[in-house]
């Protein structure tokens, strides 16, 4: 798959919003900050398709990139931002679990977290949420360039021990600042979403 021809698709406020053509999605969870839009830039190498910020929280919306016919990836909400209004929060969270328990084309779950801080509440409820209903998951652990490598390992052993009962649930480090990991996020991407007639 060639993640340099994404498109932004569309913003969705909710499921009945998001695109109907997708066969197979790919979504991007985990905390405001951690790191999602930056890693979907960092993959599409497209420095400003999803928005990245330095304002936790402005990703509101469930936003779609279609990278081939009937393949997307998807920008979810973050979640767990303290400074929003609990009524927004309320709604978003809504909102997801309608996307993460309604969404048939939903073909992964790439749960982002930041290295330094494996795992916090909301990440724990993402990791059981894909073991309860059997959906792939695979966790990058983001801004590890700010880790130095025995501490990347020390990260890397924490989030192995919370997922070594999960069949299909695989983590790595990532950094979309010095591009690290970028390969091995794309090559279990490609096994999502590729189908045989797309070969
Ligand atoms: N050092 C470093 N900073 C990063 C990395 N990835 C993201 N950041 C920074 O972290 C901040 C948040 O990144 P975003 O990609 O906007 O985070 P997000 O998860 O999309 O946040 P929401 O949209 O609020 O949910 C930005 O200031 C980024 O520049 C990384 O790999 N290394
Ligand atoms: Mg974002």
């Amino acid at each position: 798959m060639n993640y340099q021809n994404a498109k932004f698709v569309i913003s969705a406020a909710k499921l009945s919003g998001c695109p109907l053509d997708s066969l197979k999605e790919v979504a991007f969870a985990g905390r405001s900050n951690a790191g999602k839009s930056s890693a979907i830039n960092t993959l599409t190498r497209q420095g400003q398709l999803a928005r990245a910020s330095k304002t936790p929280g402005r990703t509101q919306l469930i936003n779609f990139f279609m990278v081939a016919e009937g393949r997307y990836l998807v920008d979810l909400p973050g979640y767990g931002y303290a400074k929003v209004p609990l009524a927004v929060k309320d709604n978003w969270q809504v909102h997801l679990e309608h996307y993460l328990n309604k969404r048939d084309a939903l073909a992964g779950l790439v749960l982002v977290t930041d290295i330094r801080h494996v795992f916090k509440d909301f990440d724990l409820m993402m990791i059981d949420w894909a073991r309860n209903n059997q959906v792939p998951l695979h966790i990058i652990l983001t801004k590890s360039d700010k880790l130095k490598r025995g501490a990347i390992q020390d990260s890397l052993r924490a989030a192995q021990d919370v997922i070594k009962d999960i069949p299909m649930a695989t983590v790595q480090e990532f950094s979309s600042l010095k591009n690290i990991g970028v390969d091995a996020l794309a090559e279990k991407l490609d096994a999502w979403l590729d189908t045989p007639e797309s070969q």
